[in-house]
């Protein structure tokens, strides 16, 4: 839906394509063409190379947009749109390459001065130097597969004697996932911040940033909330960072939007970790402090213009904060609740952006990842951002499945994320959700509920001077209720 929507903004033909199960998905119905690509199972259809190139040969595309995830960094895809002579709307198959493997990244960024976490930058050959790196950066170590990211195939070693089982795991996860059992070593930074560095070059050599996104809220290595720009940086570190961004970008002759992903440490220094060779679902904060189309720049970049700008004409603005809104069930270790929108609600009103794939009577298909909406606000403050977030947050209503909505309020509302207090480790910490214990819970209000409004007639009317003089977070039980009510 982002790209048809950048399509038709630019007066460009957006043909879609699908598979068996989303045919009445929402990007189907708004494209002007639409091809169908094969069965459910992604390795049947979006992962389907022929048949991606054979729609836009039947369709007479100039070009593909790859959108985020799917083929978006697979090099053998942008490869065989070279080929058919079709635009690629990325990097180059080279340039993914390159950064698709982890050590011929960090050889590169060595080259050109890109501070890198401490650790090999290849491959490692025995245990033995396994052994002796480890002892030289110093325990904890992260091993990592080459071919990983994300990660995939990473594992924490906190002393020598696990070091041996770690390795031989590592390899055989490295080998199993990736079809290469290539690993190397990593100094474990502790606690660390995850802040990325969004960056634009186009194919002559001019190369931007457009500064960070703090996205350090993450399970399981899926992002849950970013913002921009990060509460941890100063204008000096952003500046530096920024910087060495675009210094790693020119390193793998980068086109195309890009992004630099950085660990940062307790004591501020920050060190190369990945570079994501495609548009990010988070993309929107950045767009939003910029005031800059990210999916119209891509385009443009891919048409072969100049970047429109120069590095001292940008200007970040404000504060940006988005939710992934996913159809899942936070109560239940967050499995996920596919099935059919039975009712919606959606917040608008201003500050808000809601870039949204769904709609009532809708059904979420189980086979591909249920983020169904990225919910972003913006305004002069974080704090007012923060506030501008609770507001739709509380607006949105997504009956018939469960969503993760609930863990937004549960954020929002904590002191240290209002505080700015984010690492790694912050989702980990926030008490939330899950397990019996809250199902009893539940249960046990539900009874109580039940008895204070039998005990006591007259609760429940008077409404409007009740939710008038009580804050909007004063009853979640009123809320539910009344949410259940609607949907
Ligand atoms: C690390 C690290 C600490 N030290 N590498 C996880 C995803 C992948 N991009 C790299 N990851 C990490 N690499 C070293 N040397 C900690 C993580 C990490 C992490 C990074 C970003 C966001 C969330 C994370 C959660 C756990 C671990």
């Amino acid at each position: 839906m982002r790209l048809v929507r950048a399509c038709h903004e630019l007066g460009i033909t957006a043909v879609a394509v699908y598979s068996e199960v989303d045919r009445s998905a929402l990007h189907v119905l708004k494209a002007d063409e639409a091809y169908a690509i094969g069965a459910a199972p992604a390795a049947e259809s979006y992962l389907h190379i022929e048949r991606i190139l054979d729609a836009a040969k039947r369709a007479g595309a100039e070009a593909i947009h790859p959108g985020y995830g799917f083929l978006s960094e697979n090099a053998a895809f942008a490869r065989a749109c070279r080929d058919a002579h079709v635009k690629f709307i990325g990097p180059s198959p080279e340039s993914i390459e390159l950064m698709g493997s982890k050590t011929r990244a960090r050889q590169e960024m060595e080259k050109a001065k890109v501070p890198f976490v401490p650790g090999s930058s290849r491959g490692l050959a025995s245990l033995d130097e396994a052994r002796e790196l480890a002892a030289r950066f110093g325990y904890p170590v992260m091993l990592k597969a080459a071919a990983g990211g994300g990660g995939k195939g990473m594992r924490l070693v906190v002393n020598e004697s696990e070091l041996s089982s770690a390795l031989e795991t590592a390899r055989s996860e490295a080998k199993r996932a990736f079809g290469d059992d290539e690993v190397y070593l990593e100094k474990a930074i502790t606690n660390p911040r995850h802040v990325e560095m969004q960056i634009l070059a186009d194919e002559h050599g001019n190369c931007v940033y457009l500064g960070e996104r703090e996205c350090s809220i993450q399970r399981r290595h899926q992002k849950v909330l970013e913002e921009s720009p990060s509460p941890a940086l100063t204008p000096e570190m952003r500046r530096s960072m920024g910087e060495t961004a675009v210094r790693a970008a020119k390193a793998a002759g980068y086109a195309n939007a890009g992004t630099i992903e950085f660990l940062l440490d307790s004591s501020g220094n920050f060190y190369f970790l990945e570079m994501n060779t495609r548009l990010q679902v988070e993309h929107p904060v950045t767009e939003l402090v910029t005031g800059l189309d990210l999916v119209h720049l891509q385009i443009r970049i891919a048409a072969g213009e100049q970047l429109p700008f120069a590095q001292e004409d940008l200007k970040l603005r404000g504060h940006a904060i988005e939710c992934r809104v996913y159809a899942e069930d936070p109560e239940n270790n967050f499995f996920p609740s596919p099935g059919r929108i039975t009712s919606l609600n959606e917040p608008v009103g201003p500050g808000i952006r809601l870039d949204s794939g769904i709609y009532e009577g809708w059904n979420v298909p189980m086979e591909y990842d249920a983020l169904l909406a990225k919910l972003v606000a913006y305004g002069k403050s974080r704090e007012g951002t923060v506030g501008t977030l609770k507001r739709a947050v509380d607006e949105y209503v997504v009956g018939g499945v469960r969503t993760n909505l609930s863990l937004f309020r549960r954020i929002l509302d904590d002191p240290d994320f209002v505080a700015g207090k984010t690492d790694t480790g912050y989702l980990g910490r926030l008490k939330f959700g899950g397990g019996e214990e809250n199902g009893d819970d539940e249960q046990m209000a539900a009874v109580a509920a039940a008895i204070w409004s039998a005990l006591n007639p007259a609760n429940g009317k008077n409404q409007q001077v009740e939710s008038f003089t009580s804050s909007p977070t004063s009853s979640a039980w009123k809320r539910t209720a009344r949410t259940e009510a609607l949907s």
